[in-house]
């Protein structure tokens, strides 16, 4: 019953260029809730939820270590709160890119963005983005303000056409 049993070929192709990290943080199942006969999910994205690099990370991870799988097709909601005490945040959903950009860019999905992507929502800020997960592939969850994505603070979104639920997923952390 648990997504986990998705199977998720990218993030094998992914080990090829890993930074071995040890146990990394917990997946909180309450970060992610969906309804599979309307084909709608919700995803609780929290900017800042501890103090891993210097709080530049999304739920805990940085540096796509954490990956959220959508079927292709469903309604997608994307909760986003900045939990940071100190440092404004945002997110979009942009396409994978060497080198990570240092501002914000076009994103990869319409809609798929936070507002005030470049200066950031302050502490406790909360914005919801909506979109529909297409098309298929590989995408990064950014923070947009300048150099902080660049610094790690990303995590992916892969938008499957072969996933039956969605999932939430510990992938591995790419090293720069
Ligand atoms: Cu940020």
């Amino acid at each position: 019953m648990t997504a986990r049993s998705v199977v998720y070929a990218p993030a094998v192709l992914l080990a090829l260029c890993i930074t071995p990290t040890g146990p990394g943080p917990d997946i909180d199942p309450a970060w992610l809730s969906f309804d599979t006969p309307a084909k709608t999910t919700r995803f609780q994205l929290i900017a800042g939820l501890t103090g891993l690099n210097g709080a530049l990370n999304f739920n805990g991870f940085r540096d796509g270590g954490l990956t959220l799988v959508v079927p292709l097709g469903w309604q997608t909601e994307i909760d986003f709160r900045n939990h940071d005490g100190m440092l404004p945040h945002s997110a979009e959903i942009i396409a994978p890119q060497t080198p990570l950009p240092v501002q914000p860019v076009s994103p990869a999905i319409p809609r798929a963005f936070t507002l005030r992507l470049t200066e950031g929502l302050v502490s406790e800020a909360t914005d919801t983005m909506r979109f529909t997960a297409q098309p298929a592939g590989e995408y990064l969850i950014f923070c947009g303000v300048p150099g902080h994505g660049a610094a790690g603070m990303w995590i992916r979104l892969s938008v499957s056409a072969s996933a039956a639920a969605p999932a939430l997923l510990a992938t591995p952390a790419t090293s720069h």
